[in-house]
């Protein structure tokens, strides 16, 4: 998983009203609705208003990112529910949240990213959350995905889970690693072709979902194709803006979005019946 940096969380707050936007027109959702179908409900299932989270900023290894914790915080204020960062960082700091009565605590060392539902002990992840996010983009902006060929790239944490996702969702999944024993590994656990060549592969796939660290050369882009491509750096040169026809990605929102919903549904959902996997 990359690592956020300064310069790449500087301007997430500000940009959220246009990432709304875009995945609106790109997959005919907005953030909630995008989450609630990530996390396997729908909005009317459960009732966000007013819950009380908690982002405790985190010292250890590389240390406190700036503003991440308070972009965590906007984009969870902008689902409806109440979302303070704490003073304190660390064990002091998540004492404080659950002493203001948090009922989620979201917190991230440089490896783990969790949100914490502090009413059952339930948490969500945000590899899996992004993963899941991700796809939701994809078939939103696809128009579905059951019986498509889809192309993930990277066979990581967030590769990984996505191609198990759309597996399960009918699509006809390819997966390229850069060390191709991972692609294989995975194809090994579920019915996934493996790509030895990633332009050849990107070349002849209308739909890609990138959790790749690398850049992509936009030559090899399908013309026209849908790219749903989670966090950063951005990947793609000029060329490959120009030859895809749509690209859906950001530095934090989608995947903090879902935590954030996935984690309500663990103590809120209105009906447990209707709740289908999440
Ligand atoms: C959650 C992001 C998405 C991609 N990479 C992940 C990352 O950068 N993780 C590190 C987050 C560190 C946060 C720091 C703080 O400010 O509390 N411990």
């Amino acid at each position: 998983m990359t690592r956020l940096t300064d310069g790449m969380v500087k301007d997430i707050i500000r940009s959220l009203d246009s990432a709304n936007e875009m995945l609106i027109a790109l997959t005919g959702m907005d953030t909630v609705e995008l989450a609630c179908d990530a996390a396997g409900i729908t909005k009317d299932m459960i009732d966000l208003d007013g819950i009380k989270v908690g982002i405790v900023p985190v010292t250890s290894g590389k240390g406190i990112i700036t503003k991440f914790s308070e972009s965590v915080a906007e984009i969870v204020r902008r689902l409806g529910m109440e979302a303070s960062v704490t003073q304190a960082a660390d064990v002091t700091g998540l004492a404080e949240a659950l002493s203001a009565g948090a009922e989620i605590v979201f917190m991230a060392d440089d490896v783990t990213f969790m949100a914490i539902n502090t009413k059952n002990g339930r948490f969500s992840n945000n590899s899996y959350c992004t993963a899941a996010g991700y796809v939701s983009a994809l078939k939103g902006a696809a128009g579905g995905l059951d019986g498509k060929e889809v192309l993930v790239l990277g066979a990581g944490r967030v590769g990984a889970i996505a191609a198990r996702m759309m597996t399960g969702m009918g699509a006809a999944v390819t997966v390229y690693d850069i060390d191709e024993e991972r692609a294989r590994a995975l194809s090994e656990s579920i019915p996934v072709k493996v790509a030895a060549d990633v332009n050849a592969a990107l070349i002849v796939h209308d739909l890609v979902l990138n959790a790749a660290p690398g850049a992509i050369d936009g030559r090899f882009v399908k013309e026209g194709a849908i790219i749903s491509s989670p966090g950063i750096p951005f990947p793609f040169d000029g060329l490959g803006i120009k030859r895809a026809g749509t690209i859906i990605n950001d530095p934090l929102d989608i995947g903090v979005a879902v935590m954030a919903v996935q984690c309500a549904s663990f103590s809120r959902l209105r009906r447990q019946d209707a709740a289908h996997g999440t």
